[in-house]
């Protein structure tokens, strides 16, 4: 049977039965979209479709060109307007500069945030500070060529003198590395103005374990921001408490921020041993004059990195989680 040509009640009537699908055979027809093509940029995932934010600031429900595979908050895209209000269509995906992304249970690639120039890991004073998820933050962060900065949080937490000492004993090693440390509360409004002008005008991610405080942090930074999350939950059918999605904000005085889904432990991708140990920096006095060429700086005679330990030139824990990494890469 010839196609038939729907008049334009018939084919609203059919968009109106089909808004509620997303696959692609699902899309809007060529006939529905408008024409013009725009530049927009994801605000977040759900589902299989995107929300994201034309140049005018309004925000549109968006289906995704199959071949495109997934997209993530912060992706640069080309779409054209469906004829439901607020939807379309994502046609064209703009290079991506970085991307952030780990390993999921099934070894498939979830992306964590897109075009990021600066990675802020949020660190807990409570439950505590865990280095080894600091380093983890650390390799990722080298491996897709982009600054970080380590943001102390919940700083309202600490009473005594005595447990800043403890604190810093932790952190030296990052500060020996000339990673910038802020300190913060967004209970007791501390340290924001600095981690604000730290994120002005760049793209940058909040991550961190589950709780860490990182979407309170924003809600600190963006002070409608309540507002926005009701929009944006009522936009994707989302709820806005544990952050299961990563979501892109504008800050007030410039900048993009990226809050993203905390996770237990962050697993940075495989890399070799020679790799992984240019990503810690502070072994690259010694790289080279171990006795083997290949040494893992474990058992091995001669090793000048385990005699920069015991000269206290490299922190121990530096050197843990190291060989935490390298064994999850080798199994
Ligand atoms: N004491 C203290 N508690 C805080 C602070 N910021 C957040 N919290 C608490 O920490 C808990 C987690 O805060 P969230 O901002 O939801 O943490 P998150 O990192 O976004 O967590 P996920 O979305 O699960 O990754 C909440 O109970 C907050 O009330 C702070 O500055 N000080
Ligand atoms: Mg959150
Ligand atoms: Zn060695």
């Amino acid at each position: 049977m010839a196609k038939r040509k729907l008049s334009t009640q018939q084919a609203r009537r059919l968009s109106k039965k089909r808004s509620s699908i997303v696959d692609e055979k699902d899309l809007a027809s060529e006939a529905e979209l408008s024409t013009e093509k725009k530049i927009g940029q994801v605000i977040t995932n759900f589902g299989k479709k995107v929300l994201i934010e034309a140049e005018n600031g309004d925000k549109y429900k968006c289906s995704i060109r199959q071949h495109l595979g997934k997209l993530a908050a912060g992706d640069r895209v080309v779409w054209q307007q469906g004829m439901e209000p607020f939807t379309g269509v994502i046609s064209q995906l703009q290079e991506r500069k970085t991307l952030l992304s780990r390993p999921g249970f099934r070894g498939e690639i979830r992306m964590i945030a897109a075009n990021i120039s600066l990675i802020g890991i949020v660190v807990p004073i409570l439950p505590g500070i865990h280095p080894d998820m600091i380093d983890r933050y650390l390799v990722a962060a080298e491996q897709i060529g982009v600054p970080s900065v380590i943001i102390l949080n919940k700083i309202d937490l600490i009473e005594e003198d005595e447990h800043w000492n403890a604190i810093n004993e932790i952190l030296q090693p990052y500060i020996d590395l000339n990673i910038k440390i802020i300190p913060t509360s967004s209970y007791k409004d501390h340290g924001l103005d600095d981690l604000q002008s730290q994120l002005k005008d760049e793209t940058s991610v909040l991550v961190g374990a589950s709780g860490a405080g990182k979407s309170s942090l924003i809600n600190a930074l963006i002070p409608d921001l309540g507002i926005r999350i009701g929009e944006l939950s009522e936009a994707t059918g989302l709820g806005n408490h544990t952050t299961s999605n990563s979501i892109l904000y504008r800050l007030p005085r410039g900048g993009e921020l990226i809050d993203s889904p905390g996770v237990r432990q962050f697993s940075p991708s495989p890399c070799s041993l020679s790799e992984l140990e240019q990503f810690y920096h502070d072994f690259e006095p010694f790289l080279g004059l171990c006795k083997f060429n290949n040494c893992s700086h474990t058992h091995e005679p001669n090793c000048e990195i385990t005699k920069a330990i015991d000269n206290e030139q490299v922190s121990a824990q530096r050197l843990q989680s190291f060989h935490r990494l390298l064994e999850e890469f080798t199994s």
